[in-house]
Parts: C-alpha cells; sequence; structure tokens
C-alpha cells in the first residue's frame, strides 16, 4: 500500500541547476578572483558529477589540470563552496526559482491524502530550506519528515544510500513508497533502493536513460495543463494525482 512519497529537489521540485546553481557557482569564482566560468553547456557536462563540491573538484581533474589550488585542496574546495551556497540560498531569496508544474498541488494532494513525505537530495540543507520556505512558505520544513540532504551519507546519488537512509529514517519498505527523480543519477539512486520512480525531465535530463523508471513525464501535469508521457503507463490521466500514484504502487 502507498504510505510516502519521497522527492529529489534539484530539477525535480524546481528547475535549480541553470539559473541557480550554476549561476551561484560563477558568483562564488568571480568572489574569489577566479576567472573559472561555467557555461550552460559545460554545466550540463558538469552534471554528471552530484555534489557541488565534487563537481568543482571533478572541473578541476578533467578540465583545469592548469589550476594549482594554493594550500589545502580540500579546504580551499569547501570554502568556495560555502560562498557558493550564500549566493545560491540569496538567489533563491529573491524568488528567482519556481516550484515546477504540478509540484503545489500535488504535494497538498498528498497531505490531505495522509500520506508520509519526504526528501532525498545531494544539495546542502540550507539550500533545501531555503527552496522549500521561499515557494510554499515558512511552515514546509515541517510537511517532510525526513529531509535527507547533503554530506549526511558519505556517497551520494547515483549510490542508493541517501534512499536508502531516508527509508530507513521512516521505517518504510521501498513497496510502501514512490520517489520522484529527474536525473539519470537520481534514478539509479532511488532504482539502486528498489524505489519504484516516478521521473519528471528537464532541459538538462531530457536525453538520459530513464529505462528503469516507472513513468517519464515533462511535468506533473495540472488539470488544465496535461503532462506528455515519455515512457510508461498513465492509467489513463493527464495529470498526476493520488489516483494515480496509488496505482502505478501496485
Ligand atoms: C543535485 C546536485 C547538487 C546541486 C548542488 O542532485 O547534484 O550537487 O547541483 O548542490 P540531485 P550543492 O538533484 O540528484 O540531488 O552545491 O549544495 O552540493
Ligand atoms: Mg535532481
Amino acid at each position: 500500500m502507498l504510505k510516502a512519497l519521497i522527492f529529489d529537489v534539484d530539477g525535480t521540485l524546481a528547475d535549480t541547476e541553470r539559473d541557480g546553481h550554476r549561476v551561484a557557482f560563477n558568483m562564488a569564482f568571480a568572489e574569489a578572483g577566479l576567472d573559472w566560468e561555467w557555461s550552460e553547456e559545460l554545466y550540463g557536462k558538469l552534471l554528471a558529477v552530484t555534489g557541488g563540491k565534487e563537481r568543482i573538484r571533478h572541473y578541476l581533474d578533467n578540465y583545469r589540470t592548469d589550476v594549482t589550488l594554493p594550500g589545502d585542496e580540500a579546504a580551499y574546495i569547501a570554502n568556495l563552496h560555502k560562498t557558493k551556497t550564500k549566493h545560491y540560498t540569496g538567489l533563491l531569496e529573491t524568488g528567482a526559482i519556481p516550484l515546477r508544474t504540478g509540484v503545489r498541488r500535488l504535494l497538498d494532494e498528498a497531505r490531505a491524502a495522509n500520506l508520509r513525505l519526504a526528501i532525498s537530495t545531494t544539495t546542502t540543507p540550507v539550500n533545501v530550506e531555503a527552496l522549500l520556505t521561499h515557494t510554499l512558505g515558512a511552515d514546509s520544513m515541517d510537511w517532510f519528515e525526513v529531509i535527507a540532504a547533503g554530506d549526511i551519507v558519505p556517497a551520494k546519488k547515483p549510490a542508493a544510500d541517501i534512499y536508502d537512509y531516508a527509508l530507513e529514517k521512516m521505517g518504510l519498505a521501498a513497496e510502501d513508497c514512490l520517489a520522484f527523480e529527474d536525473s539519470l543519477n537520481g534514478i539509479l539512486s532511488s532504482s539502486g533502493a528498489n524505489l519504484k520512480t516516478i521521473v519528471t525531465v528537464n532541459g538538462y535530463t531530457k536525453d538520459d536513460d530513464f529505462s528503469k523508471a516507472t513513468l517519464v513525464l515533462d511535468n506533473l501535469g495540472e488539470p488544465d495543463k496535461p503532462f506528455t508521457v515519455m515512457a510508461g503507463d498513465d492509467h489513463g490521466l493527464s495529470f498526476v494525482n493520488i489516483e494515480l500514484l496509488q496505482a502505478l504502487a501496485k
């Protein structure tokens, strides 16, 4: 029986990557006096690695072998990432990034149906708080009984650890839950935890391999704004509601 929904954040609740995280990384690089600039195209490639600190390291190892960081590398990257988080939460405070289609409605319907809610994300915890409170309101952190985020588990997505952690904290089996994801690393993580997963693609992830997904959509849809199905069974419905989730969970 369907008891809980577990949501990824970046790319799933909101399109945060291109106009949020990417911009914040570039602001941090500029503040540190670095000439690094992550274009939209390059950022799409860098998204292969989850986690901001891990992404900076991946950039240096693969695109900037000319750069030698001063002093302790890990400390330098951690500090740079702290500045990035400051800029990212600042961007969210301006209301720059809205929730994706259908997210608010589905969360409201899930709460009304007494489904339990959790979050499972690679991003830094304060980033989750900034997105939720600036889109859903000050009390929305309390809607989610578990917020599994960032460095809480050492192995980030595509490892299953962050979903395993959320399931363990909720005391639920994977078959009682559905996950929501937007990317290959996300579906590898959720399916690694044996969760059936609904994928809503975005510009960066539309060509990813979602063969492990239960349903692949362009977005969650609204009653007056039907989703487009890329793969899977929509059970004759045109937007994601509790009826569809219960049918998918069976
Ligand atoms: C999100 C990420 C994160 C963010 C940056 O992946 O990969 O790294 O881009 O967040 P997912 P931090 O949606 O699968 O959780 O800079 O805070 O790490
Ligand atoms: Mg994501």
